[in-house]
């Protein structure tokens, strides 16, 4: 039975260990792990990916490998040397920040590559030990961008789709990476490829057609001879989960517990991982101009702020702690007393209970990210608000904003919009807030996490059944026989015979597929007969067919198209 293949660089499970060395499994909370567990939960499907943590112990990795197995897991176990290199090297030295537009923050080294390279082999070779006929693969994010050209070169069959959780960038940064080339060739191993927006889409497009030279139509990629299909599918939430969390008891009552404490003010929230893409220094000195320039907001609003410790073995999120610590002690300083705090700022994460209290809360949510492919922070905040109270102020530059378009956009490199958006926020009417609430509501609930896994494991489907279809067919003896009988019989034939891969095999090397003795004799042949009608198709410019079939008494559509010759030279 065919199965799916679910893989990325991290399991659905972190393997953490207890106080009595003992591995503990505990499933991950994140979006993509609950929509997917339906499905490599499921009969052989499998999910492949690295379990999170270095195992010093064979006899460890040995424990760790059978309990994954016996939940359809499949772990994939990096060295330190890999970890450093691979990981926090080449995925969020060198790829994080190039996506992110913050190129200034990359870097290029020829070992992170090199790293890179030998552990997404070893991704595909743990595949390739899984993998039967008919199984389709679906490969996610930027860690693993080789991986789908890795796979089709051993099964050119097979069925592979990617996803790309981060931004794409327009080519003029993405083409600043000394691989780039390789990176694209290795994703256009997939059939299907999805990115969060059309924007994504487009800019990827761009990089394929001006690094590979392949243009596309609606998106469709020939490469190889083989169709890539790309799209945008914007991933969702687990909506029910958010707001059934949200009217939870425990929920409540930690809503009461943290309502007490603050007293009767205004609250504004912000939630992120620690990362410079996430505009966190930039939002705080947000918030300080706003303190200042509304006086009259002093002790009658304040900013929970909740920072995830991300990546704190890379260099430039330790400076960006720092910075950030920094400007949460300035402010609070300047403007704090001895009944107010403005910011309340938490450098750690919290259990979903207390993760929901705080949407509930609050009045007004501040998702201003530089950069972020889709970001969910702003739809869990729109998914726990049950009584449709409160208004999102949501950054232009977050996937999320072309869906969410009832949300107060702003561009958050603008200071004084978003200052403005916040005064705007914190006087909304009621009625006002609820319409909005009400529209994003609707859609957020609709276009769920469940319906993303859905939509892009049907249209990959279809991406492969397509392709068996318009694959080339062996003819077997019956049919070459109607074939020759139906030519031999018919009293005119009109004969469309593709160039490249057709007439000539593929090469890029032109003097490699000009024409032969042999295929030039053929042709004469088949267009000195009248009852024959030759036209010859090809993607090639008309000076290069002209010049090599120019003679002949045949057509040409050349140029794709664009340009039409008949056999009277018109
Ligand atoms: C990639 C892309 C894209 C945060 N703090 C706590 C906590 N969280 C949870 C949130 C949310 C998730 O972390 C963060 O959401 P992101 O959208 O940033 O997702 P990532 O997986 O980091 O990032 C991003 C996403 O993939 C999906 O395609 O949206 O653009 O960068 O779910 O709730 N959860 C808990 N405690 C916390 O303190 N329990």
């Amino acid at each position: 039975m065919s199965r799916t293949i679910i893989v990325s660089n991290r399991l659905p499970v972190k393997v953490v260990k207890n106080d009595k060395d003992e591995l503990e499994y505990r499933p991950s909370e994140g979006g993509l792990a609950t929509g997917l567990s339906s499905v490599y939960k499921q009969g052989d499907n499998l999910w492949v990916g690295w379990p999170g943590r270095y195992f010093n112990r064979p006899e460890k990795q040995k424990e760790a490998r059978k309990a994954l197995e016996s939940q359809n897991m499949r772990p994939v176990f990096l060295s330190k040397e890999e970890i450093k290199l691979y990981y926090e090297g080449f995925s969020n030295e060198t790829l994080w920040p190039t996506f992110h537009y913050f190129n200034q923050n990359a870097l290029y080294k020829k070992s992170y590559w090199e790293a890179y390279e030998e552990v997404n082999q070893k991704f595909c070779d743990e595949i390739l030990k899984e993998l039967n006929p008919g199984d389709k693969i679906w490969v996610h994010d930027y860690q693993l961008m080789l991986v789908p050209k890795m796979i089709r070169d051993k099964n050119p069959d097979v069925s592979v789709g990617f996803f790309l959780h981060i931004p794409f960038p327009s080519f003029e940064v993405f083409r600043l990476l000394p691989w780039r080339r390789e990176l694209l060739d290795g994703v256009l191993g997939s059939d299907l490829i999805g990115f969060h927006t059309y924007d994504d889409m487009r800019h990827f497009l761009s990089a394929v057609s001006r690094i590979c030279y392949i243009s596309n139509q609606q998106g469709h990629i020939l490469k190889d001879r083989r169709t890539v299909v790309t799209d945008s599918f914007p991933i969702g939430i687990d909506y029910d989960k958010y707001a059934s969390q949200a009217a939870h008891p425990q929920t409540l009552r930690r809503e009461v517990k943290y309502r007490t404490s603050l007293g009767n003010q205004k609250l504004m929230l912000s939630i992120d991982r620690l990362d410079y893409s996430k505009g966190i220094p930039a939002r705080l000195e947000i918030f300080d101009i706003f303190l200042s320039k509304y006086p009259e907001y002093l002790g009658k609003v304040s900013l929970l702020m909740v920072v995830v410790p991300s990546r704190d073995e890379v260099e430039k999120y330790k400076d960006l702690k720092e910075e950030v610590d920094l400007l949460v002690g300035r402010i609070n300083g300047k403007y704090g007393t001895v009944n107010w705090t403005p910011i309340h700022y938490f450098y750690r994460s919290f259990p979903l209970e207390d993760l929901s209290a705080f949407y509930r809360m609050a009045d007004v949510a501040m998702v201003t990210p530089m950069r972020d492919g889709m970001n969910l922070v702003c739809k869990e905040y729109v998914a726990s608000k049950l009584d449709q109270q409160g208004v999102l102020i949501l950054s232009e530059m977050a996937g999320a904003s072309k869906e969410l378009s009832d949300a107060l956009i702003v561009n958050p490199n603008d200071k004084h919009e978003v200052v403005g958006a916040i005064y705007k926020a914190l006087n909304m009417p009621e009625d006002e807030q609820q319409r909005h609430m009400e529209i994003m509501q609707k859609t957020l609930k609709k276009y769920n996490i469940h319906h993303w896994v859905n939509l892009f494991l049907t249209r990959l489907e279809d991406v492969a059944r397509k392709r068996s279809e318009q694959s080339t067919k062996v003819l077997d003896d019956e049919a070459e026989g109607e074939i020759i009988e139906d030519f031999n019989t018919a009293k005119k034939r009109l004969l469309f015979l593709d160039y490249d891969g057709t007439l000539v095999p593929f090469d890029s090397d032109p003097q490699a597929v000009a024409p032969g003795d042999e295929l030039l004799g053929i042709l004469e042949k088949l267009a000195a007969n009248d009852q024959n009608h030759v036209v010859i198709i090809s993607g090639r410019d008309k000076t290069t067919l002209g010049k090599w079939l120019g003679h002949l008494d045949v057509d040409f559509i050349a140029e794709h198209g664009v340009w039409l010759k008949d056999r009277k030279g018109d």
